[in-house]
């Protein structure tokens, strides 16, 4: 008798987890997947500068002699492109970068990443930045200003609609640490465009 309520009661805890078992996986199916809308980690997948590589036009205020602009657009974190001595907001400067793509491009996010330069990590950040973008008329269709976040100072601008005729793209220093270096410069290690 013993044995029968024994393996009744591992038949029935077996059955209780084979049941589990089977509700887990609906489960995990319901759960809601997360769409772009409420992104808020995550990386930029860099697809239209990836997609256009070559082909964009990448300009600046000015460059320091050996950090090219071409170091915002190489996938790589270090070395970073510097402006050139005293181009900073903090020396009454108006410092900017700008990537022109040779045509119209649906435009969903915009990033910038500060400097993670090895040689120079420390005292080239641009505190606060404007993101301006200009359609393929001329015309801005979108502007906005953010501070640097973390610790490299980076800038997430996502609009809250894809700019469907994005052209030309400056993002311009207006609050930066070109007072705490000697050579009165900025520095950034990357642009992502998506
Ligand atoms: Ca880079």
């Amino acid at each position: 008798m013993t044995s029968v309520r024994m393996m009744c009661t591992l038949m029935f805890v077996l059955a209780a987890a084979a049941f589990l078992r089977s509700e887990s996986v609906p489960l995990v199916i319901a759960e809601p997947p997360r769409t772009r809308s409420t992104q808020v980690a995550g990386t930029n997948s860099n697809s239209l500068l990836i997609e256009y590589r070559g082909k964009v036009k990448i300009t600046a205020s000015s460059v320091y002699n050996g950090w090219p602009l071409d170091n915002l657009l190489d996938g790589k974190d270090s070395p970073a492109y510097f402006s050139g001595s005293g181009d900073s907001a903090a020396r009454g400067q108006t410092p900017w970068v700008e990537v022109e793509f040779p045509e119209a491009v649906t435009l969903r996010r915009f990033t910038v990443i500060g400097c993670r330069d090895v040689s120079y990590p420390q005292g080239y950040f641009v505190l606060a930045g404007t993101l301006e973008v200009r359609d393929d008329a001329g015309r801005v269709v979108y502007q906005a200003t953010l501070t640097g976040t973390g610790a490299s100072h980076d800038f997430e601008f996502i609009p809250e609609r894809a700019l469907k005729r994005a052209k030309v793209i400056r993002f311009t220093s207006i609050a930066d640490q070109g007072d705490v270096n000697g050579s009165g410069d900025i520095a950034l290690s990357e642009l992502l465009a998506e």
